[in-house]
């Protein structure tokens, strides 16, 4: 019958599994910190024809691992089996026990990975292990796009800080704002769901106090289904301005909120802060009183984040830039001219400013009205 004749024409390639559990790998992507989102793929040969028997991805938190799960489903199947992970197998005892002897096991016959784990507790001893039972390894198999996809845990692994996307929104003319005028929308509706998207994604979303002061931002995801991949939000605070009566500071015990700051806020400040939910992370100012960027962000990797999405206004759009730290750059332009009323940022020509600092223009498309423009600067994370 025809179903028969389609199972016998028809077999997977290593490539097609492998692009499987990359996608199955970004499942859960923005809700794992501080691992990695890896998928798996278990599949064996049946009568010549690659069966899939398990699909697993790193769970909500971090845990379980990729590998599990799929073991799991593929149970007694798991026996000769290959295994298709997007990134090395653990061989650690963190929180659970090592994959790599649940992969041994199971009976895995072959493991093919896309992407080595840099983690010092596992830096090869992953592939060792199971090389060592005797397992044929693989590595390398779309390593490209499974570096993409873990570039945040990459980064605070290997660079000690988190991969760091900024957004920037302009008019038509490169202008920000109006002066005067708080909070004036130079984008719409479609660009405010690509920055939910890009919000649900990351670990925490950072911003300066200016804008919590003008905007007074929730900072949430508000898209259905997503609402509980509302991220860390984080809020440069050099001189504990941040008010207390605001949104952020106000839902702080059920989206968490961490305020960076320095010895410039009073100690009586952050203690009414603490109060209601907020984290206080105290770094060293710079010579102009600002909070020390390199520092905020040190400290913010070493609580598990890996990846930040920064809501820039002129400010902190200028203080990232100069910084050298940020990776990615989403610059979204409006259709509308504002003119002379405009408030500047960057000098008004934020593609100049991130041409001449090493960006590359990676992504170029249309959100209704507005264009939305992704620069990425090269970066080695080995
Ligand atoms: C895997 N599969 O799906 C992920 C891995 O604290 P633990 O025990 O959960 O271990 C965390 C480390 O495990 C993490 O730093 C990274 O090296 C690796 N993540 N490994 O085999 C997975 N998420
Ligand atoms: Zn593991």
């Amino acid at each position: 019958d025809r179903h028969c004749m389609h199972t016998l024409l028809h077999t997977f390639s290593d490539e097609q599994l492998m692009d499987l559990a990359l996608r199955l790998g970004r499942r859960c992507a923005g809700a794992t910190a501080e691992n990695p989102a890896v998928g798996c793929v278990i599949a064996r040969n049946n009568s010549g024809r690659m069966e899939i028997v398990g699909r697993g991805w790193t769970q909500e938190g971090g845990r379980p691992h990729a590998e599990r799960v799929a073991l799991a489903e593929a149970g007694e199947r798991a026996r000769e089996a290959t295994a298709y992970v997007t990134l090395e197998p653990c061989s650690h005892t963190g929180k659970s026990s090592p994959c790599a002897d649940a992969l041994i096991e199971a009976g895995i016959a072959r493991v093919v990975c896309a992407h080595p784990d840099p983690d010092r507790r596992v830096a090869g001893r992953g592939f060792e292990k199971l090389r060592n039972a005797g397992i044929a390894v693989d590595v390398g198999l779309m390593q490209d796009r499974a570096h993409r996809d873990l570039t945040g845990f990459l980064s605070r692994t290997v660079r000690n800080r988190p991969w760091l996307q900024a957004k920037m929104a302009f008019s038509r003319d490169g202008m920000i704002g109006i002066k005067g005028q708080g909070n004036y929308p130079v984008t719409g509706p479609q660009a405010k769901s690509r920055t939910y998207a890009l919000r649900a994604r990351a670990d925490a979303i950072l911003v300066g106090c200016d804008t919590v002061l003008i905007d007074n931002p929730a900072l949430t995801v508000r898209l259905p289904g997503l609402e509980k991949r509302s991220p860390v939000r984080v809020v440069l605070d050099s001189k504990g301005r941040l008010p207390v009566e605001t949104i952020l500071v106000q839902s702080a015990k059920e989206t968490p909120v961490w305020i960076v700051t320095t010895g410039q806020m009073p100690s009586d400040k952050a203690k009414v802060l603490e109060a209601r939910g907020c984290v206080i992370l105290r770094v060293d100012a710079t010579p102009e009183g600002h909070v020390d960027l390199k520092m905020a962000l040190e400290a913010i990797a070493e609580r598990g984040i890996n990846t930040v999405f920064a809501e820039c206004g002129a400010k902190l759009a200028d203080e990232m830039l100069k910084s050298g730290f940020v990776d990615e750059f989403f610059l979204y332009q409006g259709s509308e001219l504002i003119g002379l009323n405009g408030l500047e940022a960057l000098h008004g020509l934020p593609e100049k400013a991130l041409s001449s600092a090493g960006f590359i223009l990676e992504e170029n498309c249309n959100m209704g009205q507005d264009k939305l423009k992704r620069f990425v600067r090269p970066q080695s994370l080995d």
